[in-house]
């Protein structure tokens, strides 16, 4: 696939939390860090994006007494995952990965601050609130954007499919993601994404390597 100035790279949430070690550990999500880098490099337009809840948030399973990590409750808007505390506002788990802190990105979204509302999605809250990410690419003159990052199965495939329905042309990057991958998890993410006619490249397809 060819790059070009009409096209956004959009890395997700690639976090200390979400790295080996971190509060909600993607397994082997450092090795989306060395072709983020490279993808990085082709783009124009390059947008991070951060899990930033505040304590107490409604996803964390420790706000809801007697329910564990992984567990599903019903909030106001729908069905949610409570997952481990993770990515607090300010504390060092929420911080962008080593190596990913990149100098060229003119935005970092933080998404997920309403203490009572989730949000995988980097376009979206899950009560349907907008974050303004579409008409930030838009104004840039955005017509495709390009995903990589961590989760393959919850926030990279809710901004993938969002970014589709905002009117996107979308594609992830597969090996530049890693996946959560919880009871099918992943295979369900995909299913999803190309029934929404989201792309799926390879990085060294990307960047020509
Ligand atoms: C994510 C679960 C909870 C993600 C964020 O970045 O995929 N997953 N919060
Ligand atoms: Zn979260």
């Amino acid at each position: 696939m060819r790059v070009g100035a009409a096209d956004a790279l959009l890395v997700v949430d690639v976090q200390g939390d979400f790295l080996p070690g971190g509060a909600l550990a993607v397994p082997d999500g450092d090795a989306v860090v060395a072709p983020i880098r490279a993808l990085a490099a082709r783009f124009a337009t390059l947008v991070l994006t951060q899990d930033w809840h505040p304590p107490g948030h409604a996803s964390f399973a420790s706000a809801h007494p007697g329910r564990a990590p992984f567990e599903t409750v019903r909030l106001a808007y729908g069905e949610q995952v409570l997952w481990p505390d993770h990515c607090v506002q300010g504390r060092a788990g929420a911080s962008l990965a080593p190596g990913l802190d990149l100098p060229g990105a003119a935005l970092v979204l933080r998404k997920g601050l309403n203490p009572g509302v989730d949000s995988y999605s980097a376009f979206v809250e899950a009560d349907g609130t907008r974050t303004g990410l579409a008409g930030y690419l838009r104004e840039r003159g955005v017509g495709r954007v390009v995903l990589c990052g961590l989760a393959t199965d919850y926030c990279v495939a809710w901004s993938a499919l969002d970014a589709r329905a905002a009117g996107f042309e979308a594609v992830v990057v597969a090996d530049a993601t890693r996946a959560i991958d919880r009871d099918g998890s992943l295979a369900a993410a995909w299913a999803r994404m190309e029934a929404a006619g989201i792309g799926r490249s390879l990085s060294a397809d990307v960047t020509g390597a």
